[in-house]
């Protein structure tokens, strides 16, 4: 489907030269109007409301409205299959229908179609898979524009793979405008991870025609996400804080920014480029109309607004390449690329990617980050293999424990379109060249993804032997990539290595040609470094001695062994000669002790690989080491010095910011099939019950790790286990402690924010059964945290969940 073009959307011609407003929260007014309009509630799914009560919901857009907000979304937030299924009688046409009427009938300017996540983790670590996701998506955008939508709103999204499948979903089946609105946790990052400059860029590349954060804190919180989000990005953003933090109010939900701080606050977000204003949970009408009133004046998308790249245009989108976690931009300092996963020279590779195995590639993957690489390129090119596959399962693979953005490295249109669509950051594509057969085939790909990509200056007559050809095809490449959608500005020119050993001449022209693609088309540059040894005894020195040459000339991101320590040491080096490396820190740091070494590197076999293991989320390794280990060591041993001690490093890592909420759980996934392992292998004392004791994780945590090992364990001391699962409300833990007459009650939380959630289940618990003991666990806590909600006992580890149980029951 063709999109609209921003001459065809009038939303988006408008935005071009002022600001618009959207409405305010929806939920807390259907619930307040509900209630005065002697109604139960909104019920599990408020959107039917759309349906049963169309002038109530009528009435708060027309609110909005004459307030002042020229967007009104439609109440189809939760209207997805996957959260419909089961709890209504209505079609989902139907209720889109209807909420889209029920936005015209306000006389809202824009009425926009709102699609909220998915409301379960999406991919291999969720219940929803990817494909699941995309059909979900899909027929929602198709039902949004079928009942006449100016605009898809995709909101409050937490995962940045989610929003991007959200997001080719809707640019795929409507030919409506897309804004996708990220949600920040108060550490800038979303939920898994993703921080919101990272958002921007990938969001933009991959075709978003506004961006915007929402939700999750009060204005004064957003201003610095927001801020980040201006700067990476040349499209509108739309910024909807909630109406400050969530605070008990005579026994009600209330927010304790009122509309005047509220709208104070929004004047920055207009000083600051917002383009988009409105609110989320909390506000009110009359929020948007303060806001509306002290901001409708002020000058728009000012062009002081700070860019978070330096000498990045605001009128183009950013040259950056990015993983979920970190964007990279080539040009701005030099950016090692590792070489190493590319099967051609590397026999092992070769067999791991004939076998299907990825282990070997991540462990790569994981020793050229900890010797400083800052992309990794992919190359899975073994004959007879099904490329494209193995480029999924190891982006997959690599892209699970590795925070490195990619460099996809291959020239078939397949490979790169599969891998393209999958990898949840904004990759480089590793290449395109001046052959049309190339150029027609390969850049379609790269426009639909937003890609970056490196054009080789070659073409279907081979490669030119001088600079002044070379240079010419890269002009062509620019030329032909700008036809087909590609902005220069995305594009890196590769100049081509040619072996030294065969013609010694050709080392001076690719230097010639590096200098002056950087200097007259002032393109980044890149080269296959390792190419100029082939043949020689010691390439190392060939290769660092080349690469010193043509950093000189203005080489950018050289492609090398950054496993070999010379050449990484040269990198070094030149950071220091060329002013990158402030202070010399990073220079004089890596020479004073030993770099980190990657889990993969501790002694093979000890409990010390385990930990690194299992901390790096290795499922694998963890299994095989685990199994070798089992022989030797005490189980109850191994699991506290090996799987315990890595679930801690990586706990550690996630509170200090070096780690995220998908590496949480890969880990956890990796100590879950150690321990289907060991469970056989545990003391057994299961013959009599010494006691029931129940378990589980806190209303609004999905993560049951570390209850699950306790469980298995405790049942191994001999106490009977009676395990709520996961995400258990808080009255339906108190219920089933009095059902079952529970003595020891085991409650874990894993997140900050799931502490409220136990607090306020361990009060429940108090009030319907005061002798029962409750202990606390989870990777937040402390000894302090307990005490003050009230826990009787804090369990550090699952060794202590034990001896909590045999202090409780004396036995
Ligand atoms: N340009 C671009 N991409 C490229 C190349 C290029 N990709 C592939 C290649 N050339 C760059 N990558 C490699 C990878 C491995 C080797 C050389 C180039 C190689 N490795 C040796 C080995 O494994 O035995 C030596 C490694 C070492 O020194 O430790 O030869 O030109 N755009």
């Amino acid at each position: 489907m063709r999109k609209m073009k921003t001459t065809e959307s009038a939303l988006l011609r408008e935005l071009e030269t002022g600001r618009l407003y959207l409405d305010g929260a929806m939920g807390s007014l259907m619930q307040s109007r509900a209630e005065e309009a002697g109604l139960d509630g909104i019920g599990t799914v408020p959107e039917i409301l759309g349906i049963t009560h169309p002038e109530l919901i009528r009435g708060i857009h027309r609110d909005y409205v004459d307030a002042g907000a020229d967007i009104v979304l439609a109440c189809t937030f939760g209207a997805n299959r996957y959260k419909l299924e089961g709890h209504t009688p209505y079609t989902q046409e139907e209720i889109v229908t209807a909420a889209l009427e029920n936005v015209r009938a306000s006389g809202a300017r824009y009425a926009a179609l709102d699609i909220g996540p998915i409301g379960s983790l999406v991919g291999e670590l969720g219940d929803v898979s990817e494909d699941e996701a995309y059909s979900i998506f899909s027929e929602l955008a198709k039902a949004g524009e079928k009942a006449g939508a100016d605009l898809v709103v995709i909101e409050t999204m937490t995962d940045i793979a989610e929003a991007r499948i959200a997001l080719m979903a809707a640019n795929e089946n409507t030919s409506l405008p897309v804004m996708v609105s990220m949600t920040f946790e108060e550490n800038g990052r979303t939920l898994t991870g993703t921080p919101p400059e990272v958002c921007g860029i990938i969001l933009e590349s991959l075709g978003a025609d506004i961006v915007g954060t929402n939700c999750s804190t009060g204005p004064v919180q957003m201003l610095e996400n927001a801020k980040k989000l201006i700067g990476a990005v040349s499209v509108p953003v739309a910024v909807q804080p909630n109406a400050g933090l969530p605070v008990l109010r005579d026994g009600e939900t209330a927010y304790d920014v009122d509309a005047g701080t509220f709208s104070d606050v929004m004047k920055d977000f207009a000083a600051e480029g917002a383009a988009i204003l409105g609110g989320c949970c909390g506000s009110t009408p009359e929020y948007i109309r303060l806001t509306r009133e002290k901001t409708g004046q002020l000058p728009y998308r000012s062009e002081e607004a700070q860019m978070v790249f330096p000498g990045m245009a605001r009128s183009s989108r950013p040259s950056a390449a990015a993983s979920a976690y970190r964007s990279v931009v080539p040009g701005s300092r030099i950016l090692a690329v590792g070489e190493s996963i590319n099967p051609t020279a590397d026999k092992k590779l070769k067999e791991a990617l004939r076998s299907g195995d990825t282990a070997y590639a991540v462990q790569l993957a994981l020793m050229q980050k900890a010797a400083g690489a800052d992309i990794l390129d992919i190359n899975v090119g073994v004959p007879g293999i099904d490329e494209a596959e193995m480029m999924e399962k190891t982006i997959r693979a690599v892209t699970a424990v590795c925070d490195l953005p990619l460099q996809i490295d291959s020239t078939d249109p397949e490979v790169v379109s599969r891998a393209l669509r999958i990898y949840p950051g904004r990759a480089i594509l590793n290449s395109v060249n001046g052959d049309p057969a190339s150029l027609e085939t390969i850049l379609p790909v790269v426009a639909k993804y937003g890609a970056m990509v490196i054009g080789l200056t070659l073409d279907e007559n081979g490669i030119p032997e001088t600079a002044d050809q070379r240079i010419d095809i890269a002009r062509k490449i620019i030329r032909e990539a700008g036809r087909a959608g590609v902005p220069e500005t995305d594009i890196l020119i590769d100049c081509l290595v040619m072996t030294a050993s065969t013609s010694q001449k050709a080392a001076g022209e690719t230097l010639e040609a590096v200098r002056r693609v950087s200097e007259d088309l002032g393109r980044p540059t890149t080269l296959g470094v390792s190419n100029i040894s082939f043949g020689l005894p010691q390439r190392s020195l060939v290769n660092r001695t080349f690469l010193a040459a043509a950093f000189q000339n203005g080489l950018d991101t050289p492609i090398i062994s950054v496993l070999d320590e010379e050449i990484a040491g040269t990198v070094a080096a030149f950071r220091v000669l060329n002013g990158e490396d402030r202070g010399c820190a990073a220079y004089t740091r890596s020479h004073k002790d030993t770099p980190a070494q990657p889990a993969v590197m501790a002694p093979e076999g000890s409990l010390d690989s385990l930990a690194a293991a299992v901390a790096d989320g290795l499922r694998d390794e963890t299994i095989d080491i685990t199994k070798k280990l089992l022989k030797t060591e005490d189980p109850m041993r191994l699991v506290e010095a090996g799987l315990m001690k890595g679930l801690d490093t990586v706990g550690d890592q996630f509170e200090t910011g070096e780690a995220f909420l998908p590496n949480l759980l890969f880990s956890a996934e990796a100590v879950q099939g150690a321990f289907d392992l060991i469970k056989s292998e545990m003391p057994s004392e299961a013959d009599t019950n010494k006691g029931t004791i129940m378990l589980a994780a806190v209303e609004g945590d999905v993560h049951d790790i570390g209850k699950n090992i306790l469980k298995v364990i405790i049942e191994n001391y001999g106490y009977e286990v009676i395990d709520l699962g996961k995400d258990v409300p808080v009255e339906a833990v108190a219920q089933a402690v009095v059902a079952n007459d529970i003595r020891l009650l085991g409650l874990s939380a894993l997140m900050t924010t799931t502490v409220r959630s136990m607090k306020k289940t361990i009060e429940a618990v108090r009030a319907v059964s005061p002798e029962t003991k409750i202990m606390v666990g989870g990777a937040v806590l402390t000894e302090d945290f307990a005490q003050e909600i009230g826990a009787d006992y804090y369990g550090k580890d699952a060794k202590s969940g034990v001896e909590i149980a045999r202090r409780v029951f004396g036995a």
